[in-house]
């Protein structure tokens, strides 16, 4: 057996050196991670040298070193952000008090059960993954797949730190489940709906990393404010990551977006699918699709789990001190969404419960926001894109198998019926054209027909550097 130096070969900042156990257990798990990458990972370019950032501290300036890598070989250390001396709980019945360094013990099996939640996404999302290294639209864009995939590798190791850390014997064998779930598996599925669909073609991944990643940022905001001060850090770095990725959604529907207009321009013409893009009324239904399963993620309106980890300490609001009121929300109420009869409509509930809901209208502001940039480019031909009504499409809560439509409507089932199979979600046509456009190119410098250029490359080097070398 060969023995691994955990000092050079993940680079932390938990003084993993000076924790023999610890060691030993992250020695035992780390080639079964290295298999799961391998078997699991990208399909093709292990062997390749990719242009990727790899995390070495937290320091504000310069965190981050780039460079040439070989994926397998890639370093996913454990950073945790500095410490904030004299932090205490922001919020829930522990308010006030010191925030913790170990994991009390009539907390331990839910914050056990989010760590694995948020563990079990990030290596569920580089499965879904793995068949776009094949029809890159660019070198560009084929390494900012690879930079996601690792840095969600890295997520992984984040929650699998904390994990084998801090919950025992329980921590070591949620750290192997997590590399044995596979998303899209029949039988050992991944834990969320959105992370067992395959992620089939680029455009999927734009949104996907647009919609399903801030997802992440959502989660990962809410839980950097936990009491549970080890995981607080961790997600709180975890966030520098997840920008990145949010911009490779954000800039390449931007580019898909752009080009659309072009062509749009060039044969004054909606149906840019005969010249080679996309139109504007596939984006949408696809935009609708990823926007719907990612609204899921938020779990239901009301959530008794919710309410106790927020009144635990653990799991707090998006930025939770920024807020003006008590933080206990013992006597607030507010309104959600409800089925009224045959009517959607609101009702009254406790804010304490409520907060799967207050995230996610947090979160839809968000998206709204790369909407308006979107729709800025899309003004030049007057058109525009929409977020979906919060009901169209939902499996998750109070919606859940309605038939409410896009713009809010509830409408007989055979109306809506009609509007999914033909007009609201990606078609078997639409699907089969964007797939038809997914011819790889790997040129440096050349960009699939189908998007534009992006306005720069990564990290000061031109578009046209080769990004990823054969
Ligand atoms: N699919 O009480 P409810 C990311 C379950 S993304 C399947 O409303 P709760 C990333 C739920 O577990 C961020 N099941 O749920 C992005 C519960 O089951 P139990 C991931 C679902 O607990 C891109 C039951 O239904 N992080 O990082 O209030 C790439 C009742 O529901 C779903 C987190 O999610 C669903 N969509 O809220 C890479 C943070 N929704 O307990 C990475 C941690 C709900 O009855 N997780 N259920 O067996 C949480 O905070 C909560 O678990 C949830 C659910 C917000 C997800
Ligand atoms: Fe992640
Ligand atoms: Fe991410």
């Amino acid at each position: 057996m060969t023995t691994v130096d955990y000092d050079t070969l993940i680079p932390n900042n938990v003084d993993l050196a000076a924790d023999r156990r610890l060691q030993r257990a992250l020695e035992a798990w780390q080639p079964k991670f290295v298999e799961w990458w391998k078997t699991l990972g990208p399909l093709a370019f292990q062997d390749s040298d990719v242009y990727l950032r790899t995390a070495v501290s937290v320091s504000q300036e310069g965190w981050a070193n780039f460079g040439y890598v070989k994926m397998p070989e890639y370093r996913w250390g454990v950073f945790l952000a500095d410490r904030v001396p004299g932090r205490t709980v922001a919020f829930g019945d522990h308010l006030g008090e010191e925030v913790w360094q170990e994991v009390p013990g009539e907390y331990r099996a839910d914050l056990r059960r989010l760590i694995v939640v948020q563990g079990d996404t990030e290596p569920a999302s580089v499965e879904q993954q793995r068949a776009l290294c094949m029809t890159a639209p660019s070198l560009y864009d084929l390494r900012n797949l690879f930079q996601v995939n690792v840095e969600e590798g890295r997520h992984l190791w984040a929650m699998v730190y904390l994990l084998h850390r801090y919950f025992g014997r329980d921590g070591r064998d949620e750290a192997d489940e997590l590399l044995l779930r596979h998303s899209g598996d029949e039988d050992n599925p991944r834990i969320l709906g959105a992370f067992n669909e395959e992620t089939a073609d680029w455009l999927s991944f734009f949104f996907f990393t647009y919609f399903t990643d801030r997802d992440g940022k959502f989660q990962l905001a809410s839980l950097k404010e936990s009491a549970f001060d080890p995981l607080a850090r961790t997600c709180d770095f975890m966030l520098k990551e997840e920008a990145h990725h949010m911009f490779v959604g954000a800039s390449g529907i931007s580019r898909v977006i752009q080009r659309t207009v072009e062509l749009m321009k060039e044969h004054d013409t909606d149906d840019v699918g005969a010249h080679g893009g996309i139109d504007i009324a596939t984006l949408q239904r696809y935009l609708n699709f990823h926007y719907s399963v990612s609204l899921d993620l938020f779990g239901a309106e009301t959530s008794t789990n919710a309410a106790n980890y927020f009144a635990a300490g653990l799991k707090g609001r998006f930025q939770e001190e920024k807020r003006a009121d008590d933080h206990r929300l013992k006597d607030a109420t507010r309104q959600v969404p409800a089925m009224d009869g045959e009517r959607v409509g609101e009702r009254d509930a406790p804010s304490l419960v409520a907060l799967n809901e207050t995230l996610r209208e947090d979160y839809i502001a968000d998206c709204a926001k790369g909407l308006e940039r979107w729709n800025r480019i899309l003004a030049e031909v007057g058109a525009g894109l929409s977020l979906p009504h919060v009901g169209f499409n939902r499996h998750v809560g109070t919606f859940a198998g309605r038939p409410i439509t896009p713009d809010g409507r509830l409408v007989t089932t055979a109306e809506w019926e009609a509007g999914m199979s033909a007009q609201w979600l990606p078609t078997d046509l639409d699907k089969a054209h964007v797939r038809s456009l997914m011819a790889p190119v790997r040129e440096p410098g050349k960009m699939a027909g189908w998007l534009a250029a992006p306005a720069a490359g990564i990290h000061g080097k031109p578009v046209d550097f080769d990004y990823v070398q054969a």
